[in-house]
């Protein structure tokens, strides 16, 4: 049996999952089920990759352990394990670059590298994106900003480690050019002109700035840049130098990493040179594809544009997101969600042709045999062209698959489906139920649309599992393996069809949308036109009594609603030399969520005050009565600093 094992990006688990992840998700998982049922014995892997300064500071702020943080966001009530519950996805592993295989694994794989010679001690001059824990040079700056994620780069000086990636440029960019290994064949050129070419650099690979991460064992102070940590789990999750799995020999390597496009870099160049440097087999191929995007931007929390795969699932069921994301965009390309998009393909594909095929064949199996064809049957006009196409279509579905084109391999779906339905326009079989002696061409009709029904849910099922399942198990379980649906012919004469609840409703798509449009978050509010009144001016102060007001710079770490009290959040904020307990009378227009992590102005020599029976020691400075907007500072400005 041939092997074939699969991996999705490991995924940070810093905020919240959105539809984003789901989609690269749940088509590594339609591939991966694509590959079973051909008879592969597939290893598919996911997991989340828990270790980085982005992680450390998401934990200070919101006032637990790094590895507390990380837990309840990957095993907790709505985390990643769950989500992908929720999707349906069959993934054979999950690892967690927390346990403690991984970071021995890790450790010994650093070494080695470094006994190689290909990773020696440096020092570091450039500039740091915290968000994206990555150096970059004056050159790779954008308008002086992180070339990846556009955010402000910061100075940073450190002794760190380097992995020799420069020695490797000639073998990657070798290997890039056969054309097999990074595909689509847009990103090839684009990894050569904008990474090779300018010539590739010694690549970082430690941190001493925090110390969530995996330690390098023989120099304290000194952690593994989460990258490598990251990359090597696809190796370590087989057992490759630990004693936790034993798969590595059986598949190794990879047969395909599926990544997004903004990580192609990672995998397509650096992962490559250093499984060169560990001597190592090479994946066969990654897979670099589009993003889902919101009206043109990636979804992102900061943005408000992400959109909740539980709220969607919660109203059309996980089917028909799956065949949604899967069929509305092409997979090597960036495709624009939206929710109007998603109810008409719904309707269009799923309850007008496939939903309304399967009612219509069994309630005229149920009409007109009770239930159960007879073997009596007459062959007749029309059937050859609907045979021809349900026959041919394993094959054209096998071609698009085998290249990822997903959203091609449904459309061959749809195309049988489609003339499925013509069929039982040309046949009309309304019209021969009327007369007894048509019976047996009628039976025929029904025959060759439940047949056809047979092979087409045997293929849907890696997209919808459920699906697929109960349109065979309503035609009686009938042989839906690889080598069957590729046969026309194998549904029994005398197949029962039983007639079921319809299994996608027709959506009013106006409706529809004004009520996703009431649950779906809030674009941030378009900022009214400014007031241009002038107020009634106070009396004027001299500096010294603007100077007895101690006004500091301090960071939210925790938030909370004051028992009782509906108006206050009682907030713990960090002046970088204590902490203290405000309250603020913000509930109405903040949520605890929107607080944390953030840094605000507070008047810190304000006498304390008892509001409700928390005692308050400050006041954060705000603007407006309804609603109130909070007076947040540059992330750059110090805790503690004076504002004046
Ligand atoms: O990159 N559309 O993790 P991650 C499509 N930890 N795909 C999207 C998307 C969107 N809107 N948003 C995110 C990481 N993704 C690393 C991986 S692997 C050794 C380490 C995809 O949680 C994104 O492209 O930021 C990536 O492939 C995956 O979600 C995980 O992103």
């Amino acid at each position: 049996m041939s092997k074939f094992y699969i991996t999705t990006p490991i995924y940070y688990p810093s905020a919240g999952m959105h539809i984003g992840h789901t989609y690269c998700t749940v088509a590594t998982d339609a591939i991966a089920r694509y590959k079973r049922l051909q008879g592969c014995d597939v290893m598919f892997l996911t997991g989340t990759d828990e270790h980085g300064q982005k992680i450390e500071d998401k934990a200070k702020a919101a006032g637990v352990t790094p590895k507390e943080f990380v837990d309840r966001i990957v095993e907790g009530e709505r985390g990643v394990k769950d989500l992908w519950k929720l999707m349906n996805v069959s993934n054979d592993r999950f690892i967690r670059t927390t346990d403690d295989y991984h970071v021995a694994a890790i450790q010994k794989i650093f070494k080695k590298m470094y006994d190689k010679g290909d990773i020696y001690k440096g020092k570091y001059v450039g500039k740091y994106c915290k968000p994206c824990e990555s150096f970059w040079t004056e050159s790779q700056l954008v308008d002086g900003r992180c070339p990846d994620c556009g955010g402000p780069v910061y100075d940073a000086e450190e002794e760190a480690y380097f992995f020799r990636l420069s020695k490797y440029a000639s073998r990657v960019q070798a290997l890039l050019e056969t054309g097999t290994f990074l595909e689509p064949a847009s990103r090839v050129n684009e990894m050569i002109n904008n990474f090779i070419k300018p010539g590739l650099e010694d690549l970082c690979v430690s941190r001493t700035s925090f110390t969530w991460g995996v330690p390098v064992d023989f120099d304290p102070g000194h952690v593994v840049y989460v990258w490598v940590d990251a990359l090597f789990n696809y190796t370590t999750a087989l057992g490759f130098m630990n004693d936790r799995y034993n798969d590595y020999e059986k598949y190794w390597p990879a047969d395909v990493h599926i990544v997004g496009k903004e990580i192609v870099r990672f995998h397509s160049i650096i992962w490559p040179a250093m499984l060169m440097s560990m001597e190592l087999p090479l994946p066969k191929k990654v897979y670099g594809h589009g993003w889902l995007v919101f009206n043109g931007e990636k979804m992102s929390k900061s943005k408000g544009n992400v959109v909740d795969p539980y709220l969607l699932v919660d109203r059309y069921g996980v089917d028909a997101l799956r065949f949604f994301l899967l069929r509305e965009f092409s997979f090597g390309q960036d495709g624009n969600f939206s929710n109007e998009l998603l109810i008409s393909r719904i309707n269009s594909d799923l309850a007008n042709v496939l939903g309304n095929l399967v009612s219509r064949t069994a309630a005229m199996v149920g009409k007109y045999f009770d239930g159960k064809l007879p073997e009596n049957q007459e062959e007749g006009e029309f059937d050859g062209e609907l045979i021809d196409a349900a026959s041919a279509l394993r094959a054209a579905y096998e071609k698009e698959m085998d290249r990822f084109a997903l959203q091609n391999g449904l459309s061959e779906i749809f195309k049988v489906l489609n003339r499925a339905n013509k069929y039982i326009d040309e046949t009309a079989p309304w019209t021969l139920a009327k007369n007894e002696e048509n019976k047996p061409r009628l039976a025929r009709v029904l025959y060759n649309l439940a047949e056809t029904l047979r092979i087409c849910a045997g293929l849907l099922s890696p997209f919808m599992p459920g699906t697929g399942a109960e349109i065979l198990r309503r035609l009686g379980d009938p042989a839906s393996d690889w080598d069957s649906l590729g046969k026309w012919g194998l549904l029994p004469a005398d197949a029962s069809f039983e007639a079921g609840a319809p299994l996608f409703a027709r959506i009013d798509v106006e409706k529809e949308l004004a009520a996703l449009d009431a649950l779906l978050p809030k674009k941030p509010e378009e900022p009214k036109e400014e007031k241009t009144e002038r107020p009634e001016p106070l009396p004027k102060i001299d500096f010294d009594a603007f100077m007895s007001v101690e006004l500091r710079c301090a960071k939210v770490v925790a938030a909370e609603p004051v028992p009782k009290a509906k108006k206050l959040l009682k907030l713990t904020v960090d002046l970088g030399y204590e902490q203290r307990t405000v309250v603020s009378g913000i509930a109405k227009y903040y949520k605890p969520d929107d607080l944390v992590g953030k840094k605000l102005a507070l008047v810190s020599n304000l006498k304390p005050a008892v509001l409700c029976g928390v005692e308050s020691d400050g006041m954060i400075l705000a603007a407006g009565e309804d609603p109130i907007r909070v007076v947040f500072l540059d992330d750059a400005v110090p805790l503690g600093e004076r504002i004046r």
